[in-house]
């Protein structure tokens, strides 16, 4: 059913019913598109604010893309109807809207482009998707070919959803001059001040033909009829009716007649997309179909290899190969794309929630450490002089904190030196510390080092008499909004990540050659630990906080979030827990966290409000925050096991948040492994029908996380001050593993094996046994071939 094209480069589902809401996603600086297996797509556009061109057929709400999208049959798509002029048959491509099955059928996911092939009755129809480069338009190919050994006539028509624009003014025409149809809106507004804006804003819906068609339709009711979007009315006639749409829902179909002979094949192409004006279309028109370069290649031809160029700038600066091939595949080739697409677009918004914004540079520093870098200063400009870091960091000088961003949390300071130390493990760059910055309300800039010694400090001023920190509305967790809204309740988590901050704040400052201030956090986070040991440890596991009314919760007592997974990792990570306390916090994790598809993120799920946590509990059970396997939360626990040394711990629950290898766990999870979603429906022990299911959602702060591990933990590849250190955690069934590593300019081929004549790991640099397991003093432009001994 799902299988691997031989290049590796894409995924192949073979088809449209099993997985019927497998989806690939395609994206550049200024839209992102997540298109199905059956043809449905949801795509956005910035302008600057997230808005859309291709709409539902109701008036939809502002809202983001939603978990386990439904789709319904007037769902936003793209789509080609096929018509056999003389037996009548219809059929569509990909699947919807006709739902007529394919004779053959390919749904096949690349890394810059998605297609697919389907064939009817011998009628072949290839469909692909790229996207521009450089502006908000999506490029269509459409190759039509008869297979059979007879000419055939047919007619194709392509239909992309306009959908319902606006209730103001919606508007839809054919355009002769610009071989297209054009569908004008004006988004609803009401206060006089907004006008400004609105009249700005890409209004326009466009969709253009490189071919002139025999026949269009712009008037969905007329092109719909009393036949329904699964037989049009229209598609019984010869030709569409070029009707316009007056304030009615626009429609974007064409029609083009064919003969085609045995064997021959024809091709179409296609821009579809926002714009402002017509000008601005006839401009686009002009770029993509009708100007050449030198080579006589026309622009959508330069733009589809631009859009390559740009999806290659995120490949990984890795690859690997181990005994799970289809682990490999995963990391070499789809995981780095995700973490690209987090690091380039900040997941489409103009102000990222502030611990996104600063994990997903986290992973940008894998790829594009600049970039990484510029975030991090870009993110200090905005924190306060007192040290404390907004909920929000704004990125357009229009932009606002807009909906969570409103909601006060207390935890974006400790992500500041958590991923600060992987930019810092990548390039060595110690002089990011010393660059001047200022505050948002104080203009005197100060070094990176002192605001970040601030945001400690402001980590250890917001807690109560006891020495745990206060929650207010949030921390990681947005939806415990109700744990300290009083201004009294605290979280444990928070607490125990503190210590963990202070301790990784401390390293930077020893290897900054600050010992001192080294040597004031490590004793910070021991008092924290100390604290959390305290207050906080339940007798087997952590409590996961202390509500504004005194109550600990996230204890043995509670009947539901009973156990929650983030206290428990992140004491592994501060070293809060002693090796009994490990013990036992790793046997309760598996007992009553871990499912066939990950670690949950509580559990047992609410299935009613608690009042004093907040609306967690009122999300579903065993989805999202409330209890699914939240992969972000499940790879902080894989990360912590390796800080821990479980490596067979680490790499079985690595191993579970990839969809696959085998079909049956595939056709589950209901999703391709070609990114990690983020979440998989959890309350396995409540709800084990649904556990498992993917949310399809590819915003996730889990990617640079698991690429953290792979390369600190499973691989143990991670540099440091004085080179690249080498501490490799296979699992122990794996015998040898293979990392390729671009590394501060140098190149490393790492082969790892294991022997049973040895005792110790051992290190070979070019042949050479070194001393210590540091590569050091290493030289960019050079090659380094490391052999790693482990024993058995
Ligand atoms: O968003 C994520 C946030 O982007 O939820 C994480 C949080 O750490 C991330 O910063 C855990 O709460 O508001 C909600 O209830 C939503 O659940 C969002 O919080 C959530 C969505 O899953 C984003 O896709």
């Amino acid at each position: 059913m799902v299988e691997t094209a031989k290049d590796e480069q894409s995924i192949i589902l073979n088809s449209p019913v099993v997985m019927p809401k497998a989806s690939g996603f395609l994206w550049n600086d200024h839209m992102m598109m997540d298109v199905n297996c059956r043809g449905y797509a949801v795509a956005q556009f910035m302008q600057p604010e997230p808005a859309k061109y291709s709409y539902a057929p109701n008036m939809e709400m502002k809202t983001f893309m939603q978990p386990e999208q439904p789709y319904f049959a007037h769902h936003p798509g793209r789509f080609v109807y096929i018509k056999d002029e003389e037996s009548k048959k219809l059929f569509s491509a990909p699947y919807e809207p006709v739902r007529a099955m394919p004779d053959q059928y390919q749904f096949i996911v690349g890394q810059h482009e998605i297609s697919w092939k389907v064939v009817f009755d011998e009628v072949e129809l290839n469909m692909s998707l790229s996207l521009s480069p450089d502006e908000p338009l999506e490029m269509w190919k459409v190759t039509v070919k008869n297979n059979s050994h007879k000419q055939r006539k047919i007619s194709i028509y392509p239909s992309f959803t306009i959908g319902y624009m606006s209730w103001m003014n919606q508007a839809g025409q054919y355009e002769a001059d610009l071989q297209g149809i054009v569908c004008t809106s004006i988004t609803p507004y009401q206060k006089y001040k907004d006008y400004e804006k609105i009249k700005k804003l890409k209004d326009m819906t466009f969709l253009l033909s490189d071919k002139a068609p025999h026949s269009w339709e712009a008037n969905w009711e007329v092109f719909e009829g009393e036949g329904g979007i699964h037989n049009p009315s229209a598609l019984a006639n010869d030709m569409l009716s070029n009707s316009d749409a007056r304030y009615e829902t626009p429609a974007a179909v064409m029609q083009f007649r064919l003969t085609l002979e045995a064997e021959e094949e024809q091709q179409f192409r296609f821009l579809f997309g926002p714009a402002n004006n017509k000008q601005e279309i006839a401009a686009l028109r002009d770029k993509y179909f009708v100007q050449t370069n030198a080579a006589g290649e026309d622009g959508f031809t330069t733009a589809q290899q631009a859009y390559q160029q740009y999806i290659g700038r995120g490949a990984g600066r890795m690859t690997i190969q181990t005994p799970d091939a289809s682990f490999d595949q995963f990391v070499n080739h789809w995981l780095p794309r995700q973490i690209y697409y987090h690091g380039q677009t900040n997941r489409l918004t103009t102000d990222p929630q502030t611990r996104n914004y600063l994990q997903d540079n986290m992973g940008m520093s894998y790829i594009d450490p600049t970039t990484a870098r510029q975030a991090f200063l870009t993110a200090l400009q905005q924190q306060a002089a007192s040290g404390a870091m907004p909920d929000g960091i704004i990125l357009h000088k229009d932009a606002e904190l807009k909906y969570i961003n409103q909601v006060p949390h207390t935890d974006h300071c400790i992500w500041l030196p958590i991923c600060l130390m992987t930019y810092l493990d990548e390039t060595n760059d110690y002089s990011i510390l010393d660059e001047m910055v200022p505050f948002q309300d104080d203009p005197t800039a100060v070094s990176v080092f002192e605001h970040i010694v601030r945001a400690m400090n402001w980590l250890l001023t917001t807690r109560d008499e006891r020495g745990l920190n206060y929650i207010e509305q949030g921390d990681w967790c947005d939806p415990m909004n109700m744990v300290g809204y009083k201004g009294k309740g605290v979280s444990g988590w928070l607490t125990i990540a503190s210590a963990y901050a202070f301790k990784v704040w401390a390293q930077i400052c020893e290897d900054a050659g600050r010992a001192d201030v080294a040597e004031r956090f490590r004793a910070e986070a021991e008092q924290t630990n100390a604290i959390a040991n305290k207050y906080l440890w339940d007798g087997n596991w952590y409590a996961r906080g202390i509500t504004d009314d005194n109550v600990l919760f996230g204890v043995h007592t509670d009947e539901e979030g009973k156990i929650y997974i983030n206290p428990q990792g992140w004491s592994l990570m501060s070293g809060a827990a002693d090796e009994e306390k490990q013990a036992k916090i790793l046997r309760a994790v598996e007992e009553l966290l871990e499912t066939p598809y990950g670690v949950e993120k509580l559990a047992p799920a609410f299935t009613k409000m608690r009042e004093d946590v907040g609306r967690l509990t009122q999300k579903h059970p065993g989805s999202a925050e409330n209890g699914a396997v939240y992969n972000h939360a499940a790879a902080f626990y894989i990360f912590a096991l390796y800080q821990v040394e479980q490596q067979d711990h680490a790499y079985r629950l690595l191993r579970k948040m990839i969809p696959g290898p085998d079909q049956a766990d595939l056709i589950h999870r209901g999703q391709l492994p070609v990114f990690i979603p983020n979440y998989y429906r959890g309350a396995y022990r409540q709800i084990p029908r649904t556990a498992g299911r993917s949310s399809h959602l590819f915003n996730t702060g889990t990617a640079a996380w698991v690429y953290r591990c792979i390369i600190d933990g499973l691989f143990g590849v991670r540099g440091s001050k004085e080179g690249l250190s080498i501490a490799p955690q296979l699992p122990s069934h794996w015998q040898t593993a293979s990392i390729h590593r671009q590394f501060r300019g140098a190149e490393f081929h790492i082969v790892i094996e294991r022997h049973a004549d040895i005792k110790e790991m051992a290190v070979y640099v070019d042949d050479q046994i070194i001393e210590g397991h540091t590569v050091s003093n290493i030289q960019a432009g050079e090659t380094y071939n490391v052999l790693v001994k482990l024993p058995q």
